[in-house]
């Protein structure tokens, strides 16, 4: 009730009214997969919500372009102060949105405040941000040959008339100047389209939107189907800043939906810019919509990364790591660590000090302190998990932990740990749970070798002490990956660098360093303030 949401809330924040007409859709809680508005505890009972039809859709985006003609020309630091005071909102409910995440989404609270707080850190910023969207001053190469030609046959008369009223400016610029100027302005798209996976309801939503907002874009935003209360708590938060500002309210435009929304985003002309977090099947889909319509994407797609134990790496601080990129939020991040990869040297003694660790964690509601593994998110997610262990094993893949559902009403599934030869297929997929493959190396080549052979390239990480092979690892025979660490999990990136990943992941890059550029357009322009037509590459045309 803090956060504004009732029994059954209309999903669509279509030209500052909550409305929908599509189908009703019930939020489930992961840890026992209750829904009913009209039980009384809390824990069991979230909510049910109304999706988006493509009648609101229609309605939604048409108030948004229109939106976005007034958006675009409010000056950038303007901009930056609604994202200041969106943050300044989040933080006071950051408390009630880590639950709420936490109770939809069922990662463990710690995590669930941890996102929001992504979002808010997003937005300081992004604030800062708006006072930076600077281009460039680029020399031009123009020259003007002719005239500098006439000029050197008539060098002396104005060397001797130098100081004399009598010299034309033309020559003299003729000889020092090109008198062209270009400069690179950065403009606003218009509409940016946010469609946002479950494992990160709202966090993801923050890296796209605060940019695209001071960048002078309105944003569409189409989060989870399974996680709409976030979707309609963040949307009415940022709605009542947009409000109090009178600003129009379609700046930020949401729906709660599926697939069919997801598609009239991708196929909308009306929406310059894309960007699709999920898994890399669907996210092929939609580059292939986008981009029959010139459209323009920023894919964030699957992950299967791996960390490298180095023998002689700080096995303590690698297996800490290890744990919270394998188990946290139930290794669901697209940045888990899905491969372990362990110098032949301290296989058995990691292994021993993973188990072990392994043993000692807390299964149960992720709102209960302490719990370090909640539920799947759905119960599909579940049974994607026990069918995996199945293919797993027929693979030749040995359980060394866990490898089991666990019987309750919940998604509970155990972390578990595999032994497996890099060779096997199921190690190139993404299997969206706390599996972990463990694989031994002999070599560091044979060890980036393994890390760069599966078609995802999102996150990576190597245990070591050892400059060479530091080095080795971030350039160009190292890791091919978007994210490459040292000395860290593969998960929880800080949101000031560029975040994303090579081949199957997309390729898009989201949040910070200069991933603003790719929601403005670039303009080019070359300035003539002289008199004269010099073209480029010396071209002399008539
Ligand atoms: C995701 O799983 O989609 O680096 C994003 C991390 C988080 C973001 C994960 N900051 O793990």
């Amino acid at each position: 009730s803090e956060l504004g949401l009732g029994p059954r809330n209309p999903g669509c924040f279509v030209n500052g009214a909550w409305s929908g007409s599509g189908p009703v859709v019930a939020s489930l809680n992961p840890t026992n997969n209750q829904a009913s508005s009209f039980f009384p505890s809390i824990l069991k009972v979230i909510a049910e919500v109304i999706e988006a039809s493509i009648d609101d859709y229609e309605e939604g985006l048409r108030a948004c372009a229109d939106a976005a003609k007034i958006w675009m020309q409010i000056p950038a630091p303007k901009r930056g102060e609604i994202v200041r005071q969106i943050g300044e909102a989040l933080r006071t409910k950051l408390q009630y949105l880590g639950r709420l995440v936490s109770l939809e989404m069922g990662k463990i609270l710690p995590e669930g405040i941890g996102e929001v707080q992504e979002i808010i850190d997003m937005c300081d910023y992004a604030v800062g941000l708006s006072r930076q969207l600077n281009g460039s001053i680029i020399p031009s190469e123009r020259e003007i040959l002719t005239l500098l030609a006439f000029n050197f046959l008539n060098f002396y008369p104005i060397l001797s008339n130098l100081f004399n009223e009598k010299v034309g400016s033309t020559e003299l610029e003729a000889i020092w100047g090109p008198n062209h100027m270009m400069l690179e302005v950065w403009n606003p798209l218009g509409v940016v389209g946010v469609i946002t996976a479950f494992n990160f309801p709202c966090a993801v939503l923050g890296w796209n939107a605060c940019i695209a907002l001071v960048c002078g874009n309105c944003v569409v935003w189409k989060g989870a189907p399974t996680t709409p209360l976030i979707t309609i708590a963040m949307t009415e938060i940022v709605a009542q800043v947009l409000e109090k500002n009178n600003l129009p309210a379609a700046i930020f435009t949401s729906f709660c939906g599926g697939a069919e929304i997801g598609e009239a985003i991708a196929r909308d002309t009306r929406i310059p810019l894309v960007s699709f977090t999920g898994s890399s099947k669907v996210g092929l889909l939609v580059q292939q919509n986008v981009h029959k319509r010139y459209g323009k994407c920023l894919l964030e797609l699957s992950g299967n990364n791996a960390i490298i134990v180095m023998d002689d790496a700080d096995i303590q601080l690698a297996v800490r790591s290890v744990l919270f990129a394998a188990v946290g939020t139930a290794g669901q991040r697209c940045t888990t660590c899905r491969r372990l990869l362990l110098h032949e040297s301290v296989y058995q003694t990691f292994v021993e000090q993973l188990i072990e660790v392994y043993k000692q964690v807390k299964i149960g509601d992720p709102l209960e302190k302490g719990t370090l593994l909640g539920p799947l998110h759905t119960p599909t997610s579940k049974e994607n998990f026990v069918k995996g262990i199945e293919v797993i094993k027929s693979q030749g893949g040995k359980i060394l932990f866990g490898g089991s559902g666990i019987d309750s009403e919940g998604n509970f599934v155990q972390p578990t740990i595999v032994e497996i030869a890099p060779s096997a297929q199921v190690v190139k997929e993404e299997l969206f749970g706390p599996v972990l493959y463990v694989m031994k190396f002999q070599t560091l080549n044979e060890a980036i070798e393994i890390n760069n052979s599966v078609p995802q390239g999102l996150s990576s990480s190597i245990f070591t002490r050892k400059p060479e092979i530091i080095f080795k690892w971030i350039g160009p025979h190292g890791s091919d990956c978007g994210i490459v660490n040292i000395n860290i999990p593969t998960n929880g990136a800080e949101i000031g660098g560029a975040f994303g990943g090579e081949k199957a992941t997309g390729g898009g890059r989201e949040a910070g360093s200069d991933s603003w550029k790719q929601y403005m357009r670039r303009a080019t322009c070359t300035i003539n303030y002289g008199s004269e037509l010099p073209l480029a590459q010396g071209i002399n045309f008539g």
